[in-house]
């Protein structure tokens, strides 16, 4: 028998007058600068919807939450919610005192009385709580790399909540949902939990669960923090909008849920649970690897995929929720619909598309059926990841001084501005030394920070859809390294080494400024003084001499069509 969740559920937050008062008094206090996962963490903490916790944990509810999954009184509770912080704040804070903590604009949103302060075992963490210490897993990579070394813990008292700009009428605390399900009369309710766009198989999945257990539908999909590389919140928000329509109004309800998941399968569905259960709901939908992390590096699963399935049913009567356990969904072609896994036929067709598969239609700017997702969904992912063609890109040029960068890259500017679609923007080391970097020399570190700045301008240029053409010398593997990392979460990085020899370049001299190094009256200059290190592995590595310009030119032009850069022209 479900008993509907409505009465009001317990927040951390004082009352307005108070908070006025207590953020004038905690000005003078140390002060924490959330991480953006704390962050997400203290707006459920103070919105009940990780009740019954009262703040971050204590070491004694940490150290049992992470042996047990419970709380040190014995309340079920699968996850650490840690204030993880660096050595040199800890050592300005020591237990009995009151800290606040701050968002990333310096506003004071809760403040912290510290009773524990310790330093965590991380491994023994990521081993009970995540499975195994490896770092394939997000959230231990997040633990070992993106973590503080020392866990501060203690009672919260809530200001007021982190600011939200975007989707702000589709954010609802647990309160606001178990008053729209009272308002409404929805006693049961079955919650959805996503971080991916809603597909066919999602919708098909949700209406059975909805049916099977005879309840109203909430669409709960978390917009914190996610897997690293998923489809962003803004895009997803966009494409559960555009679906919603395709769901009965008066029975389905669309809510945002700023959970910083972590990932942990098993575990994160009990916890899912328990949070569905502050915000109101009776029951929820747990699928195939629920909040699963992927291969370990093994390329091995870290869970089996109905893990999570049976750790929520064993502790489905203290989680307050009951499960919707749903199988994989598959379409099956003679039937034209979607079925679990478990109920194909034999001799029947299966139609599916992995996440991996669609990125690259996507990518490709290929077909995406109709059987699969929406026409709507469709043309958001598509707007969000347009075909290879149509993505913003980097052209970098290395190579010495006199080695024909520049000149090979204004011709490749202007031809790709003959093709035209995008804005192209030259970044040429002598321009860039003029307006952007005129305070920088030579050294090493001057020469990094250049180049960073360099990298920096073209990965905005990139995200931006343009194509971004740099040509410094850029003398330093590393360096070039972490410009590419930088561009390539946004577009591709061509890297071109003009490889023309040192001999050549000096015979050349264009600037006379080889004669001067060799008289010892430049200092540093690369390939004389100072050292050049050659890439490895370029997309491309042209060799100027007895070259005509255009030519080379033309090589980067057909590199770049090779790799879908530019559209291929036809004939
Ligand atoms: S770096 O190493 O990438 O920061 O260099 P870059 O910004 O491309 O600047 C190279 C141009 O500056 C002139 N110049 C020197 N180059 C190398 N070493 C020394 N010490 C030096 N001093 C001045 C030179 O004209 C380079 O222009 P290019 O276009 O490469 O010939």
């Amino acid at each position: 028998m479900t008993t509907p969740n409505v009465q009001p559920i317990p927040e951390l937050y004082v009352s307005w007058e108070s908070a006025a008062k207590l953020k004038h008094e905690a000005s003078e206090l140390p002060s924490w600068d959330l991480s953006p996962r704390q962050l997400c963490d203290i707006e459920l903490l103070m919105n009940g919807g990780f009740n019954p916790l009262k703040g971050f944990l204590s070491q004694a509810d940490y150290e049992s939450v992470v042996e047990r999954m419970r709380l040190a009184d014995g309340a079920l509770w699968p996850m650490p919610i840690t204030l993880d912080v660096s050595e040199a704040f800890a050592a300005t804070v020591e237990p009995g005192q009151d800290i606040a903590l701050r968002d990333p604009e310096g506003v004071i949103l809760a403040i912290m009385s510290v009773t524990d302060k310790w330093v965590p075992d991380k491994r023994l963490e990521a081993e009970r709580v995540f499975g195994a210490d490896d770092i394939a897993h997000p959230a231990v990579n997040y633990l070992h790399h993106v973590a503080g070394p020392v866990y501060l813990g203690g009672p919260i008292t809530g200001i007021q909540p982190p600011v939200h700009y975007d989707f702000k009428a589709r954010r609802d605390t647990p309160n606001e949902l178990r008053a729209f399900f009272r308002k409404m009369g929805w006693r049961r309710i079955v919650a959805f939990q996503t971080r991916n766009p809603l597909h066919r198989a999602h919708q098909e999945l949700t209406f059975r669960a909805a049916r099977e257990a005879q309840a109203n539908l909430l669409i709960h999909p978390v917009v914190g923090m996610t897997k690293p590389g998923d489809v962003d919140h803004f895009t997803r928000v966009r494409c559960y909008e555009a679906v919603l329509d395709k769901y009965p109004a008066a029975t389905t309800h669309l809510s945002l849920l700023n959970l910083a998941m972590r990932m942990a399968g098993p575990r994160e569905a009990v916890w899912h649970g328990l949070i569905r259960k502050n915000h109101g709901c009776t029951h929820f939908i747990v699928g195939r690897d629920h909040a699963g992390p992927g291969k370990n590096s093994r390329g091995e699963d870290f869970y089996d995929p109905y893990a999570a399935q049976e750790l929520f049913k064993e502790h489905e009567a203290e989680i307050g929720v009951e499960m919707v356990d749903f199988k994989h969904m598959v379409y099956v072609q003679e039937k034209a619909q979607y079925l679990p896994r478990n109920e194909v036929e034999e001799g029947d067709t299966i139609l599916d598309i992995s996440g991996t598969e669609l990125r690259r239609r996507l990518r490709e700017g290929l077909e995406i059926p109709e059987w699969f997702s929406f026409p709507e969904v469709v043309a958001e992912l598509r707007r969000r990841f347009p075909p290879r063609s149509q993505q913003g890109f980097t052209v970098f040029f290395t190579g010495l001084s006199g080695s024909g960068k520049s000149t090979i890259a204004n011709a490749l500017m202007v031809k790709l501005m003959e093709m035209g679609g995008r804005p192209v923007t030259l970044l040429d080391g002598d321009v860039v030394r003029k307006h952007l970097s005129s305070e920088l020399g030579f050294s090493k570190e001057h020469r990094d920070i250049n180049i960073r700045r360099i990298g920096y301008v073209a990965s905005e240029i990139t995200k931006n859809g343009g194509i971004a053409i740099c040509a410094p010398i850029a003398p330093y593997a590393a360096t070039r390294r972490a410009v590419r990392e930088m561009i390539e979460q946004y577009g591709a990085f061509v890297e071109v080494h003009v490889a023309t020899p040192l001999e050549e370049c000096e015979k050349r001299d264009r600037k006379g400024l080889y004669k001067l190094a060799r008289e010892g009256k430049i200092k540093e200059f690369t390939g004389i003084s100072d050292p050049y290190e050659v890439p490895e592995n370029p997309e491309l590595r042209v060799d100027t001499t007895g070259m005509e310009v255009d030519y080379c030119a033309q090589q980067v032009i057909l590199k770049l069509e090779q790799m879908g850069l530019i559209a291929a022209r036809s004939a």
